[in-house]
């Protein structure tokens, strides 16, 4: 049989849109997504399988500029690293803003040999699509592209033309995953990004780049799943943010966390989320290792 099977990289700088569109194409949610930078911390796999063609997708952290703390340089290697050994990047930049960190992008991605096929997302909030042709125009200065497709990921329209070009480009090859496994994450590691996102929505700008989220249990008993969070903050004051006036904001992500994890898990819940303080672990190259952050 002629069987196709290829990695694809998608890659960016933060909040243009890489996860959603990833869950998009996959049509089920895997990475979670924010307003906010630092949303994405780990390299997730998505894998599609259509008929003998297999599409393993590889969400990527945003590449910045920042470089920081520990973590931000975690988050860069995370983004950066494995690039060579793609078969295809998908190069996501936002229709509406150009910045020095596309700029960036651009400088990891120059002399990769893969094709590179820039996705320019977010068209529905462009009114009409010639506002787009300085932004192609500036693209197609920079480096070449195999493709340019306009998009937009949250609404789904123009997804298909990217899924056509990317069965075009995938090389021959014998499929790595089962067709019917759609990632390489745990239902605990799942689980815990999605108590995060519950998090980075509630709370201010911030707050998220300072917490992380660990599984302390995960229990089947009975009909029950029984699951004990650990909300790591760095301070004290961070502590009382995330709790709330009397515990209410707490509650809300404890609510919203259970329903969409009852949904992902098809099974009834038990939540328990506990908020404690670690020093300065997002600046700890050790801490951020025990705390799931390191590379695969
Ligand atoms: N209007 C609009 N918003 C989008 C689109 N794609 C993503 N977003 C929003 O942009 C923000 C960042 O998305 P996310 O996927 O987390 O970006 P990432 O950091 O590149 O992974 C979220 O608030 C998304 O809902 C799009 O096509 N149109
Ligand atoms: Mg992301």
């Amino acid at each position: 049989m002629n069987s196709q099977s290829g990695m694809i990289a998608i890659v960016g700088r933060p909040n243009v849109g890489k996860s959603t569109l990833m869950n998009r194409i996959l049509g089920e949610k895997l990475s979670i997504t924010s307003r906010k930078p630092q949303t994405t911390r780990h390299r997730i796999l998505g894998i599609k399988t259509i008929g003998s063609a297999q599409f393993v997708y590889v969400d990527t952290p945003g590449i910045h500029s920042n470089s920081e703390s520990a973590m931000n340089r975690y988050l860069n290697r995370a983004a950066t690293s494995g690039l060579e050994d793609v078969d295809i990047v998908i190069f996501v930049v936002d229709g509406e803003k150009w910045s020095s960190e596309d700029e960036l992008v651009v400088e990891h991605l120059r002399n990769l040999e893969a094709p590179v096929v820039v996705v320019i997302n977010k068209v529905d909030r462009v009114a009409q699509k010639d506002q787009l042709l300085p932004l192609i125009e500036k693209l197609s200065a920079r480096m070449e592209f195999n493709a340019i497709i306009p998009l937009s990921a949250l609404k789904g329209h123009g997804v298909d033309n990217l899924e056509q070009k990317l069965k075009e480009l995938v090389p021959a090859g014998a499929h790595y995953y089962e067709e019917d496994q759609i990632t390489d994450r745990s239902e605990r590691f799942l689980v815990a990004e999605r108590i995060r996102e519950k998090l980075t929505r509630q709370l201010g700008q911030e707050l998220p780049y300072a917490l992380t989220v660990e599984i302390e249990q995960f229990k089947e008993t009975g009909k029950l799943t029984e699951i004990a969070a650990v909300i790591w903050v760095e301070r004290k004051g961070q502590k009382g943010i995330v709790i709330g006036n009397k515990g209410s904001r707490l509650r809300t992500v404890g609510q919203e966390s259970r329903e969409e994890l009852e949904e992902l898990l098809g099974r009834k819940i038990f939540l328990q989320l506990w908020v404690k303080v670690r020093e300065g672990w997002s600046d700890d190259d050790r801490a951020l290792q025990s705390l799931g952050y390191r590379e695969s």
